[in-house]
């Protein structure tokens, strides 16, 4: 009865709220999603980190700073929309240090130049942008309201990362190339962010049923390839697929093949810098116990004053 009732709330629209019932499957899809959504937020610090202190400018290391700090911004409110399900941030962090939580597979990618600060701007978070406005529908009302917040934010890291793309693709012929370079080393693996193709995709069942997700992955990820495809001929790179093509019938691009062994080894923990941004998370978390240890005794000091 409860969900059949619970279904019906669903299938009207009305967003589902921590306190209402939920079908214990409902409650387990979301924490693994909502988990592994804030694990890249934090985890997808550590590739941009690595640019803030080699900026090219003020201006540029002050934007890059913002950034990573809306990244962390973003890791805290999805980690406490998560903690509305019943679990709490340690266990969230234990489940990463373990290998049990995932983190979106293009954070395993290295890098290599200032030309990657703007691929990372543009690309992945334009497509990060593609996904998440699909997800401010989602059927959890924290998880909704979360995105919103965060969407408004990552138009502004897309428009940085494509603003350095811009001038670097009009600078000189060397500055170009990097452009060109960078677009090459991260197109396919931005794509593949959207995760497996829809008959791929065990989860995709009960995430429209419930509706946490609001289109497919496949569906997604060819909005992103049809609203990039201009912007990268605007700007005179090119997008590394020869099989990118208008198809008028179809009213999309078509595109080719992606590398799926090269996607499953990413995501099982075999990707470049897999084993790098898991240790990296650790010795930080290690290093911060003090600060959580402190936090805690100040917050007991305070109880028993209050008392
Ligand atoms: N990477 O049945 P499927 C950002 C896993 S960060 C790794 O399609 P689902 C930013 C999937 O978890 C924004 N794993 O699953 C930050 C599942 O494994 P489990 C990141 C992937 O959940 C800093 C299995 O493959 N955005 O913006 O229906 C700087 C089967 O997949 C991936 C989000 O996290 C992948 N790419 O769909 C710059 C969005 N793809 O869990 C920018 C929220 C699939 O069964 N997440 N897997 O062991 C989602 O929308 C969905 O979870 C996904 C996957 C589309 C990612």
């Amino acid at each position: 009865m409860n969900e059949i009732k619970f279904q019906e709330r669903i299938d009207a629209e009305k967003k589902i709220e921590p306190k209402d019932w939920m079908p214990d499957a409902y409650r387990k899809h979301l924490i693994r999603q909502i988990s592994q959504h804030a694990h890249s937020e934090i985890i997808g610090m550590q590739p941009e980190g690595n640019w803030i202190t080699r900026a090219p400018s003020l201006r540029a290391k002050m934007i890059l700073l913002a950034k990573v700090q809306d990244e962390a911004g973003h890791g805290l409110y999805l980690y406490s929309a998560c903690e509305t399900l019943g679990i709490s941030r340690e266990e969230l962090v234990q489940q990463l240090h373990d290998g049990k939580a995932k983190y979106s597979s293009i954070f395993n990618y290295p890098t290599l130049s200032w030309a990657d600060m703007g691929a990372v701007g543009w690309l992945v978070d334009g497509a990060a942008i593609v996904n998440q406005v699909s997800l401010q529908r989602t059927s959890y009302g924290p998880y909704s309201r979360g995105m919103v917040k965060i969407c408004k934010e990552e138009s502004f890291h897309q428009r940085q990362g494509y603003e350095i793309m811009a001038e670097m693709a009009k600078g000189t012929l060397e500055q170009k190339a990097m452009a060109q370079d960078a677009l090459n080393r991260f197109w396919w693996p931005s794509i593949m962010m959207f995760g497996p193709q829809d008959s791929d995709s065990p989860r995709t069942g009960n995430a429209m049923k419930w509706k946490i997700k609001r289109q497919t992955n496949d569906d997604l990820r060819q909005d992103f390839i049809n609203k990039t495809v201009g912007q990268a001929e605007l700007i005179g790179l090119t997008i590394p697929d020869p099989d990118l093509k208008w198809n008028a019938e179809r009213g999309h691009y078509d595109f080719g093949e992606m590398d799926w062994d090269e996607f499953w080894s990413v995501v099982n923990g075999n990707g470049p810098c897999n084993k790098q941004r898991l240790a990296h998370h650790k010795k930080a978390h290690d290093e911060g116990q003090w600060v959580r240890d402190a936090a805690k005794a100040y917050a007991k000091k305070q109880e028993l004053v209050a008392n």
